[in-house]
């Protein structure tokens, strides 16, 4: 697959071309062209001009049909995403073929049936007016689009992630410009096809290759051109670009980083909760946002649960690599970090061994750590590898204020059989989801999203449609 721009309806490959790794053996997968400022400046003149076009008065109807003739453009070149999500991201094949590839369709799907079946809501304050003094008048409000909007999406789930945003930006009737991560170009690069044929007007949707801090991810979100930004990525890349986006002012929905805890009490079925946190530590080598890496075990079944758990992860086989070497390298540094910090290595610890193709790749061991303070830095930080740290507990109490302990937000878990206890404990721990008894079960209508240090606003169903759309209020004096 060859990475290119699509601008204004065209396909292009203009600017440095910088190396594509394949992180399963190290090799050059291929080359990305990094887009220049002029690249960028092309695609956010073409999508402001896209706006005055076609685009702009096109009725909810076609465009919910525009989504499904994507959807099915997905459907159709299925094979061909599950290659490219593989070779980008080495990814076992099964992931990208029940995951990645399917949720994109069903992200188009699930947007367009959203916008077909949307009633408009109106809010109409007829006789008599707010106030006697005011006067009888008619109120009514109607949504339009923000306008140009940046997405910028990161490596680890890179086609679900884009489309997760791009499908409700154009169902509110926005023209997008798109710069993935210069990890995983390939996927955006046969979506841009995808749409392509689809009959979307040129420069509803462009694409722009290339790296974020000092490139293409500053001079999109920095553009007087861009109305709004989405992005999902790690906490402190939010920081910089909402400090990038602050002179124009440009409004954010942020999905940033977490430091995901998982409960796991005495009344739980504790084997569902072993199996639950083998998925929900070490899924995509633990490269998932919502992963757990903080786990705190009621005392009296921690041993067990312990044990349990690390015979499961030691005998893990079959799991990807880290995204890139710089990436296995971090991962690896908090396993040295959780060593120094006088943690006990349960599983794991190190980089494995295959003697085989693999050696050349950036493979890290699926970890399983205690014995660390709650102050510890491995337990603080988000390491977004496959490793987690498990503590005790002896109360509800207790356990709730070991989760929220954290600068993060975003996720968690609580294995319980006690009804009155599940519905006691979820409201209170601070994060925007709240999974029980199971993990990463999603609904693509639920609000998605973190508090904290781990986002700002929410995603999903009618909480995309309201940030991609903005209420204007009409009033008519009578
Ligand atoms: P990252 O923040 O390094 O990069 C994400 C994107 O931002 C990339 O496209 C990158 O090029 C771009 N970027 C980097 N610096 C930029 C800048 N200064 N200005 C504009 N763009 C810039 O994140 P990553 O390493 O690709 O992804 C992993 C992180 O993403 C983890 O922290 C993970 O928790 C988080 N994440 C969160 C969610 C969520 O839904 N909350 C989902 C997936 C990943
Ligand atoms: O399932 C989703 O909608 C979603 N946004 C998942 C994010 C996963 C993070 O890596």
């Amino acid at each position: 697959m060859k990475a290119q721009h699509y601008v204004g309806g065209v396909f292009r490959s203009d600017g440095p071309a910088f190396p594509l790794i394949d992180p399963v053996d190290g090799s050059e997968l291929g080359t990305v062209p990094e887009a220049t400022r002029e690249v960028v400046d092309d695609a956010v003149t073409a999508a402001g001009a896209a706006l005055k076009g076609p685009w702009g008065t096109m009725g909810a109807e076609e465009r919910a049909a525009v989504l499904r003739r994507i959807a099915d453009g997905i459907q159709a070149r299925f094979e061909e995403f599950v290659a490219a999500e593989v070779a980008d991201t080495g990814r076992p094949r099964a992931f990208a073929e029940t995951v990645d590839v399917p949720r994109a369709a069903g992200n188009f799907r699930a947007y367009a049936d959203l916008l077909y079946g949307r009633p408009e809501r109106a809010y109409t304050t007829q006789i008599p007016g707010w106030s006697s003094g005011a006067g009888q008048a008619l109120n009514y409000t109607v949504r339009r689009p923000l306008g140009v909007v940046a997405i910028i999406s990161p490596w680890n789930l890179p086609l679900l992630l884009s489309t997760w945003k791009i499908a409700p930006a154009l169902a509110c009737g926005n023209a997008v410009v798109l710069k993935p991560s210069e990890e995983t170009p390939s996927t955006a690069t046969v979506l841009a096809q995808v749409i392509n044929e689809a009959g979307l007007p040129e420069g509803v949707f462009n694409l722009v290759h290339g790296h974020g801090a000092g490139a293409v991810g500053e001079f999109l979100t920095g553009h007087e051109g861009v109305d709004a930004i989405a992005f999902t990525g790690e906490s402190a890349t939010g920081a910089a670009i909402m400090r990038n986006a602050a002179d124009h002012v440009t409004p954010v929905s942020f999905e940033l980083g977490g430091k995901n805890p998982a409960l796991v009490f005495a009344d739980a079925d504790l084997d569902a909760a072993v199996d639950g946190t083998v998925r929900s530590s070490f899924t995509h080598s633990g490269q998932i946002c919502l992963c757990t890496e903080r786990i705190y075990v009621e005392r009296s079944v921690f041993d067990e649960f312990v044990e349990k758990l690390a015979a499961r992860v030691k005998a893990l086989d079959g799991y990807g690599p880290m995204i890139s070497a710089e990436h296995r390298d971090k991962v690896l540094s908090y396993y040295r970090l959780a060593k120094e910090e006088g943690a006990t290595i349960v599983a794991g610890g190190g980089a494995p061994t295959f003697n085989d193709e693999r050696d050349g790749g950036f493979y890290v061991e699926p970890t399983v750590l205690t014995g660390l303070p709650e102050t510890a830095r491995t337990v603080r930080e988000e390491i977004f590898g496959p490793v987690c740290h498990i503590a005790p507990f002896d109360t509800e109490d207790e356990a709730l204020a070991l989760a929220n302990n954290s600068p993060y937000g975003l996720a968690s878990t609580v294995w319980t059989t006690n009804l009155s206890r599940a519905h006691r404990v979820a409201p209170k721990i601070e994060t925007g989801i709240v999974w029980v008894n199971c993990w990463n079960l999603r609904d693509l209508r639920t609000p998605f999203g973190g508090v904290k240090a781990s986002g700002i606003g929410r995603e999903g169903g009618e909480y995309s449609l309201d940030f991609f759309s903005e209420p204007v209020n009409v009033c008519i004096q009578i």
